[in-house]
């Protein structure tokens, strides 16, 4: 197909270079001209936006400046459950194209929809994180993420028919027969999340593939918190180069932030969302390069219009150029939610930084998983974590010594390691569930 005839269906769209790297003056122009039309829209078609934007004393008009973006009302995931299924859209249901949820693990779940040109702008934009990451038309693209109403699934696989690329359509599970197509089809390109990607890379091992040695060169991960030590093993593991990206179904799904090949931050799209980062506590603007909690408003959204949405995510982020020529800020890597975040005995921590610690360690796997439980007034935590194959059982006591003992001096807590025989901890097929919380409940 010549370049013409693929222009004319849409595919080819992914490098647009006038958006991607437009300079940050002109690129604050063109959200502050979006933002008024989303609170413009936010404000006449719904109900709660309106109450609260009347609350604070702010009409469309009032928006003058980026700035201005502070005097807008927080919205929070509570608000989706309260306003169950549809209370938050901006257009009626027979408007729509789409509807997706999350499950979650209590109440009702989280309901998003979209309209024909949301899809259309969700496709664009996943072709250009597909792109970033270094996925290029006519690549096999092997899609494990979820599919269904997860937005993993069909986020990332609209996009790559929008680059140009060949989907496999795998979703997750069956992982055996994941190895194998992987191999016949050619793919070079692997979506999943970090710790299905390692669940693939290790069946592969036991059924004797070396993945290093197939056509696979990038991974797109994500929609879970990973470190920088998971990616190396990932990376070692599968031979490709392992990109990260970042989104939510609150904003939209995958696809509101992604590593370029540079592998130094995601670059969050503003021309489709205002990033804020903020203190969780109070709420302020945190500085450059400090961790704070991601808060995020949509530019072009018009279903579901989010103003100031409260991610919980803690990350930092940047806006030094970078040197992909792309001017878009990056997301230095999320760490985790900020309630996923552990205090044991006074030290804050997340899981993925005991991931960072784990790994590399000598004779065990890079599965884990921790446990809280509550003794007498204090949390205490016990890292379950998985021997390699063929270390000899008799010394787990003293790799669960060394491995605790390791936890303790680089991140101050004292924890109980349990090593347990390969293949005991569960495998993920999609989100990695990585603390299990026995404390009493409502607390
Ligand atoms: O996980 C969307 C997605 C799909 C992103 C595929 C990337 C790839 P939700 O199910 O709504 O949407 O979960 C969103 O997952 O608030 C973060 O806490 C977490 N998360 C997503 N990406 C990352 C990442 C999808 N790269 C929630 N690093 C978010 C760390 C991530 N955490």
């Amino acid at each position: 197909m010549g370049m013409n005839a693929m222009a004319e269906l849409g595919i080819g769209t992914y490098y647009d270079a006038a958006a991607e790297t437009m300079p940050r003056e002109q690129l604050a122009a063109l959200q502050l001209e979006r933002l008024q039309a989303t609170l413009r829209n936010a404000w006449d078609h719904v109900p709660l936006h309106r109450q609260r934007l009347t609350g604070v004393g702010m009409a469309p008009q009032d928006l003058r400046s980026l700035d201005d973006v502070r005097h807008l009302p927080f919205t929070v995931k509570t608000d989706l459950r309260d306003h169950y299924p549809f209370g938050l859209f901006a257009r009626p249901l027979n408007e729509l194209a789409r509807l997706h949820a999350s499950s979650g693990t209590t109440g009702k779940p989280t309901v998003v929809g979209y309209t024909r040109a949301d899809l259309a702008t969700w496709s664009a934009l996943m072709a250009r994180t597909l792109y970033a990451a270094g996925a290029r038309t006519g690549d096999v693209i092997h899609n494990a993420y979820g599919y269904g109403l997860f937005t993993g699934g069909l986020g990332m696989h609209y996009g790559a028919e929008l680059l140009g690329g060949v989907v496999v359509p795998v979703s997750g599970g069956a992982t055996e027969r994941q190895v194998a197509l992987i191999m016949d089809f050619g793919a070079r390109v692997l979506c999943a999340t970090p710790s299905y990607a390692l669940a693939i890379a290790e069946v592969a091992q036991a059924m004797g593939v070396d993945l290093r040695q197939s056509t696979l060169r990038v991974g797109l991960f994500g929609a879970e918190p990973w470190s920088e030590a998971m990616r190396r093993e990932i990376e070692t593991r599968i031979g490709l180069k392992a990109i990260d990206n970042y989104g939510l179904s609150e904003l939209m799904g995958p696809g509101v932030a992604c590593e370029c090949s540079e592998q130094a931050g995601m670059h969050g799209w503003e021309d489709h969302f205002l990033f804020e980062l903020l203190d969780p506590d109070t709420s302020q603007p945190v500085p450059e390069g400090q961790a704070g909690e991601l808060v995020v408003t949509t530019l072009t959204k018009q279903a579901l219009p989010m103003l100031r949405y409260r991610t919980r995510d803690i990350s930092k982020i940047t806006t030094a150029p970078c040197a992909c020529g792309r001017t878009h800020l990056r997301i230095l890597r999320v760490t985790g939610r900020n309630d996923d975040m552990l205090i044991i005995r006074g030290v804050n921590i997340y899981p993925s930084q005991i991931e960072a610690i784990l790994i590399g360690q000598p004779d065990i796997a890079p599965h884990y998983q921790l446990v809280v439980e509550r003794h007498g007034k204090l949390d205490h935590v016990s890292v379950e974590v998985e021997a390699q194959p063929g270390v000899d059982p008799t010394s787990f006591d003293a790799i669960a010594q060394r491995v605790a003992h390791h936890i303790k001096s680089l991140a101050g807590i004292s924890t109980d390691v349990l090593v347990k025989q390969p293949g005991e901890l569960p495998r993920s097929q999609g989100k990695a569930v990585r603390v299990r919380d026995l404390r009493p409940q409502g607390d």
